[in-house]
């Protein structure tokens, strides 16, 4: 009886999605050969406050041909899923006239602070899935901040009306179950919930991939087909 009582409150305070949870963790890759990143001549007349070269941010894959910035998702409605309360600060820094990180995950109905960190005039403009342009602010002043709001998933396209290399992508969540591989190609993803379900793999330059998980899955290597083209 006693046993029965204790299982009984530790299922009482104990959230059934924690409960029945998996971890999933991998990596991206590429099959050889793997792509340089494109190097972008800067007009003379930015050169001065940008330098006269920028690598274009759109595609970064390690000498092993491991894929940064690859944007995991699992499909599926959570309704009931929450993203964990988090005091976290969704930054954009705009520093040596690039965005900063060139994608970021937030989720819906939170704010995104833009940051300029030099004294260089940046015109941040954003467009969602459709080009339909969100917002268009100047940002003339070293330390200044902009703070928008994002209340609809999806992905918003940020550049800088005034520097053409400058592009970054924020991805605006509807649950919490995405997750984005670092500068190793590496990436986490905690408390699915139990089952089975389809993975989106997408990359701005290379594409979408899918598979299947389920709870037997514990590390996923996922790998894009070989890429020729430029990416600028
Ligand atoms: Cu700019």
């Amino acid at each position: 009886m006693k046993v029965f009582q204790f299982f009984f409150l530790f299922l009482a305070i104990t959230p059934i999605q924690s409960l029945f949870a998996y971890d999933l963790e991998g990596k991206v890759q590429i099959q050889p050969p793997y792509p340089q990143a494109i190097e972008l001549k800067v007009e003379e007349k930015h050169a001065a406050d940008c330098g006269p070269v920028k690598l274009s941010p759109k595609l970064r894959v390690s000498p092993e041909g491991l894929v940064a910035n690859v944007v995991i998702k699992l499909e599926g409605n959570f309704p009931s899923a929450k993203f964990s309360p988090s005091t976290q600060n969704y930054l954009l820094n705009q520093i040596h006239c690039e965005f900063s990180p060139h994608v970021l995950l937030i989720p819906e109905k939170s704010t995104l602070s833009i940051l300029n960190s030099e004294a260089v005039l940046h015109n941040v403009r954003a467009f969602d899935e459709q080009t339909k342009m969100l917002f268009n602010d100047a940002m003339p002043v070293k330390g200044q901040i902009l703070r928008k709001r994002f209340e609809k998933p999806g992905r918003v396209i940020i550049r800088c009306g005034i520097h053409p290399w400058m592009h970054a992508i924020t991805i605006v969540q509807e649950h919490p179950y995405y997750a984005l591989t670092n500068e190793s190609g590496y990436f986490q993803m905690k408390d699915i919930p139990d089952g089975n379900y389809n993975l989106s793999i997408w990359h701005e330059v290379l594409g979408e991939i899918k598979t299947q998980i389920g709870p037997q899955s514990r590390f996923l290597t996922l790998t894009y087909p070989p890429f020729s083209n430029g990416a600028s």
